[in-house]
């Protein structure tokens, strides 16, 4: 039996199962979310079935695909119901979400998705679309007027391919037709989320109107936001195991821990679920928060991803069983991340997340968060980076972090297994840690990519030492042993 709003009515009550307690058919398009992967399905998704379930009806979300259609076939025979398994050692709990009521690939049908977002019930349109589908430069976060995807925008733009073309050509339409504009919602791993999308958004709007530009610039929404759940892709096993649960199949269940933190900043352009009624944080200010979840997780996410990768593991929880690695990225966090943030409770805070890698249940691979590095490493490892520098402050783990990197990008592990490099420029980069052997010459090519560096870091002499010896020290010796001797030495 295949999971649907009837299959649902006929499974009665499972332990460990939660269904919608609502009526789906009620549901209003409120929300529409562009970028409808697995981490929209197991965060924000969730916090909106929770606010629908406690009665307000408008906040049905239309997903929408930018790219593939496998989402859309896998949801749209089950009533785009799915099922949200969260797992640690503890077990498993299902958790079976009806906020998505509709599914669509917008290359499919572009106006399909215009219209959803300029329909009058539209109040929020959110994003997952991560880091590269913004089409901006990740070291200065400017809009790229050279990405294929805007050129193409700026030249249809009432047929848009991109989440800034869309958003755009929607908020015309809006204008138009004399509504408001939608609240635009960031839930990227970007620094200052909303801001930046609103300067893109701005950027985008004003090469094709600039009275639109000023309309959205006065009327429009971009609040920043945090967030936090670890999702790992769905496997085969995943799949079989939620059908034995649930007693139907689900074509794409999405994986996750218990763990889930959402912090809005509260400044909406009209109405909103109330998501702080089922544990979002609304806030009046979002950043430092961002800035401390995107230093002291992603960036250890990143630095256990390369270096664990090229020692051979091939998950979060392996790699943080080495103890090598382990006190390594806990010294990171402690002694060169944490003094550059100001959130209280950081200790605390490092603890958590070293606990919430452990979680054996996960199987969390570092490929997967391997991927993209040039897109995610900026605002993860290189913004401390430049503040440590600037503060004349210590800052080799987080330097051997990057040497980890440009070893990583090599294409194969310590045992000589090979991996693809899943990056927007992986050509340049592959070349880069494979062109030379010399480690001077290797630092030199990766620095040379200024959409990633910008034009700071390649000229100060400290980072490139640091890097160039970490890298040296790794080649020679391997990740472990390379960590040891770092260990010794700043001990
Ligand atoms: C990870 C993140 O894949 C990655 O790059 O670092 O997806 C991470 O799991 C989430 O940001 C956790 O909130």
């Amino acid at each position: 039996m295949r999971l649907s709003n009837s299959a649902l009515a006929s499974m009665g009550a499972h332990q460990n199962v939660i269904t919608p307690q609502y009526e789906r058919q009620q549901l209003s398009p409120g929300i529409v979310h562009l970028g409808l992967g697995a981490f929209h399905r197991a965060h924000a998704a969730v916090y909106t079935d929770g606010a629908i379930a406690r009665g307000d009806q408008r906040w049905g979300i239309v997903g929408v695909s930018l790219r593939q259609a496998d989402t859309r076939d896998a949801l749209t025979p089950q009533d785009n119901l799915y099922t949200v398994a969260v797992r640690d050692a503890e077990g498993e709990q299902l958790h079976v979400v009806g906020a998505l009521i509709t599914s669509l690939v917008a290359p499919e049908n572009p106006q399909a998705v215009l219209a959803a977002m300029a329909d009058a019930r539209c109040h929020i349109v959110s994003l997952t679309v991560t880091e590269k589908g913004y089409c901006h430069d990740p070291a200065t976060r400017a809009l790229r007027v050279d990405h294929p995807d805007i050129v193409h925008d700026l030249a249809h733009p009432d047929a848009p391919r991109s989440a800034l073309g869309f958003i755009v050509r929607a908020l015309a339409l809006r204008r138009g037709a004399g509504l408001a504009p939608f609240t635009v919602l960031s839930c990227d791993n970007l620094p200052s989320n909303g801001l930046t999308t609103r300067g893109l958004v701005l950027a985008f709007a004003a090469m094709i109107d600039s009275e639109l530009a000023g309309w959205i610039d006065q009327q429009g929404a971009f609040p920043n936001s945090m967030v936090d759940r670890i999702v790992p892709n769905t496997t085969e096993d995943d799949r079989a195991r939620v059908a034995a649960m649930l007693g139907a199949d689900d074509a794409w269940p999405v994986m996750t821990e218990p763990f889930s933190q959402w912090v809005i900043e509260d400044r909406f352009a009209g109405a909103r679920p109330c998501w702080e009624e089922v544990g979002a944080t609304l806030v009046a200010e979002v950043e430092s928060y961002e800035n401390a979840k995107l230093r002291m997780l992603n960036g250890t996410h990143s630095s256990l991803a390369y270096l664990g990768a090229v020692i051979g593991y091939a998950t979060v929880d392996e790699a943080i069983a080495d103890a090598g690695l382990a006190n390594f990225i806990g010294a990171m966090m402690r002694d060169e991340i944490e003094p550059t943030l100001s959130r209280p409770g950081l200790p605390e805070y490092r603890a958590e997340l070293l606990a919430r890698y452990r979680n054996p249940a996960l199987k969390h691979k570092l490929q997967q968060i391997a991927m993209d590095g040039s897109q995610k490493l900026p605002q993860r490892l290189l913004g401390t980076i430049r503040d440590r520098l600037a503060a004349g402050a210590p800052c080799d783990r987080l330097c051997f972090a990057i040497a980890g990197w440009l070893r990583y990008l090599a294409g194969s592990d310590e045992a000589g297994n090979t991996y693809p490099i899943a990056d927007p420029l992986a050509e340049v980069l592959h070349a880069a840690a494979t062109s030379s052997t010399d480690p001077t010459a290797q630092v030199a090519a990766l620095l040379a990519v200024r959409d990633v560096f910008g034009d700071d870091l390649p000229g100060n002499p400290q980072f490139v030492s640091s890097l160039t010896q970490h890298l040296a020290s790794i080649s020679k010796y391997g990740v472990a042993a390379a960590i040891s001797a770092l260990e010794a030495k700043t001990s």
